[in-house]
């Protein structure tokens, strides 16, 4: 950590919280736009999800040429992805390219936890300390904090006591760790687990998981891309840009809107074998009903479980793997090698469903009255979705209100972008946006465009503050729950819903409408006039707005793919 003097009384235009790839992207815009921000990051370098989450076998499963940012076509063409999937390094190393490439790393404070968050309402602006005693104020603040960002860490009676080290797989420490020759223990088996658990096992002498749910996981089938293939690509990258934008995901992959239960049985096991064979998130995209009925899920349910019982050879650990829920209910996860690892003789699996985890002993962890003995131990217990990290900043805004009361029964928000109460407070992929449900460096562009055009027109109008209204947060938190009643995504305990977490109010928090609804609802609002939003601008200002509406977000909906129609039918498939 590098010693520095606290910025005291220094004023901004904006501060960002954060330099994940929001906090990057949000930094160069506003650079365009001539304001002084200042970003700070508690990480000691850029990257944010990227920066922390360094486990084993960490890597995207969104293909690489698609998560990356698309605001540049020179940075499109001049990075060079090894990988289909890129492993987290590799992302890392493009995170830092970014920031040098565009010269942010100077408005960047390093090893610096934003702590609190205040709104002067005479001075219309916030003022923001830090745990290195910063207190600098602006005119918008804007939260760059991640959707998947503060670790769950789950209460385990003795964990202090335990003799070895434990690991969460979101905050890996920087060098690595050796797992050589020892007894290790998993607990946990979502996204990270799947990913990290058959690198661990190649390590470790003996390899004890703890599973609570099981997971349906599709094989990425990664490989190492060619030249010609990344030159394909780059050759028509605004065009595979901009059909990523038009799709549900806002990343784009073939599928297919035939609803599954019109399909014959062996029809169906075939377009389940090619999607199967083609591997990723995409096997959602089998057909276009899969997360609407749940007929036509059980048809997928099945089909993947009948591969976990073909892959796995000992039939009790089979079982113990197949989901018994809604395929894709919760976060269909991406491996290499997951359900082969259960065949290796040094790897078990131990249920912790009916009989959870009991306690920590100095030697290992109590189940069901049996000890296993471990050297180390790794949650891969995931995160305080959505939420977590404004949990750990005080956000105070207009008359005293804090976030904390605000989003007391469940996170509130207009679009996901802006509060009631909270003005010229913005949240990049916050509750009620796409976010996790969409590519996320998509979602954080679009973001990041609509509130610098915000920002710009508050500046050229003299506006002082812009605030959501308390009818247009009311009407688009009801509309965020009415159509995640219409998935089956919202039918069970995932971190959709909060439901990770105890005592967390059960809320589907991203918005499942699919992306480019979504963007044409933020482009009318913008284009009228930022409707649902009070501007605080002087008498004379009119507000007709300039509108700027960055110009590759005026998306013409894929109407093949997204009608209407489709929406009504339920047939909008959603990763
Ligand atoms: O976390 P998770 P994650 N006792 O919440 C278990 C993204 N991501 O870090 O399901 C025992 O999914 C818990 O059990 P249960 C992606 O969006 C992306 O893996 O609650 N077990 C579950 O099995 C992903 O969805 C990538 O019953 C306990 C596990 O811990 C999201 O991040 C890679 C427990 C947590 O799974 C989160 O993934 C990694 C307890 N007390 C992550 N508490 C890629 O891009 C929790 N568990 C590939």
């Amino acid at each position: 950590m590098t010693d520095r003097p606290a910025e005291v009384g220094v004023p901004f235009d904006a501060i960002v919280v954060g330099a994940g790839f929001a906090g990057l992207y949000m930094l160069h815009r506003l650079r365009g736009l001539g304001f002084t921000a200042r970003a700070y990051e508690a990480g000691s370098g850029v990257g944010g999800t990227w920066y922390w989450n360094r486990y084993p076998g960490a890597r995207c499963d969104i293909e690489s040429m698609q998560y990356s940012f698309s605001f540049s076509d020179e940075l499109d063409q001049e990075w060079d992805w090894s990988e289909k999937y890129a492993p987290q390094a590799e992302i890392l190393s493009y995170a830092n390219h970014v920031a040098d490439r565009f010269d942010l790393r100077r408005d960047i404070r390093f090893d610096t936890r934003v702590t609190a968050a205040t709104f002067d309402e005479a001075g219309k602006h916030w003022t923001v300390e830090t745990d290195r005693g910063d207190r600098v104020s602006a005119r918008f603040c804007i939260m760059a904090v991640g959707c998947l960002s503060a670790p769950n860490r789950p209460h385990f009676e003795g964990i202090d006591d335990f003799g070895g080290p434990v690991y969460h797989t979101g905050e890996w420490p920087q060098d690595g760790v050796d797992f050589t020759g020892l007894r290790v223990g998993v607990i946990g088996t979502g996204s990270s687990a799947i990913q990290s658990i058959p690198i661990i096992a190649q390590q470790a002498a003996a390899l004890t998981v703890f599973q609570r749910t099981a997971t349906y996981t599709v094989p990425a089938w990664n490989e190492a891309l060619t030249p010609e293939y990344r030159q394909s690509v780059k050759a028509s990258y605004p065009a595979l840009r901009a059909k990523a934008r038009a799709r549900p995901t806002g990343f784009y992959f073939p599928f297919n809107m035939k609803p599954a239960l019109e399909a014959s049985p062996e029809e169906r096991e075939q377009a389940y074998e090619a999607a199967w064979a083609r591997g990723g998130l995409p096997f959602l995209g089998a057909y276009g009903d899969l997360l609407f009925d749940k007929a036509a899920n059980d048809t997928i349910a099945d089909f993947a479980r009948a591969k976990i019982r073909g892959i796995v050879k000992d039939p009790a650990t089979a079982e113990l793997l197949c989901p018994d829920n809604v395929f894709g209910c919760k976060r269909l996860c991406v491996d290499t090698g997951y359900f082969e690892t259960y065949n290796l003789p040094h790897v078990k699996l131990v249920d912790v469903s009916k009989a959870p985890i009991e306690r920590f002993t100095k030697g290992g962890i109590v189940v069901a009255g049996t000890e296993y003995l471990l050297d180390a131990v790794v949650c891969a217990t995931g995160f305080a979705a959505m939420i977590g990290s404004f949990d750990r900043i005080r956000i105070t805004g207009r008359d005293g209100l804090t976030l904390a009361e605000k989003w007391r029964a469940g996170p509130r928000t207009y679009l996901g972008v802006a509060m009631a109460g909270f003005p010229n407070l913005f949240t990049i992929t916050g509750p009620g946006s796409p976010s996790v449900l969409a590519s996320m460096i998509q979602s954080i562009e679009q973001h990041v465009d609509w509130m610098v055009d915000c920002m710009a027109h508050l500046r050229d109008t003299g506006a002082r503050s812009i605030e959501a209204t308390h009818a247009a947060e009311d009407a688009w938190v009801e509309h965020v729950n009415e159509v995640a009643q219409v998935s089956l995504r919202s039918t069970c305990s995932s971190w959709y819903v909060g439901a990770n977490i105890p005592g967390r109010p059960r809320v589907f928090m991203p918005y499942i409408g699919g992306f480019p609804v979504y963007v044409q609802k933020c482009n009318e609002v913008m284009s009228a006039g930022f409707e649902g939003f009070v501007l605080d601008a002087p008498a004379a200002s009119n507000r007709e707005p300039t509108v700027r509406l960055t110009e590759r977000w005026r998306v013409p909906l894929d109407i093949d793919v997204i009608s209407p129609a489709a929406v009504a039918a339920r047939r909008v498939p959603v990763v």
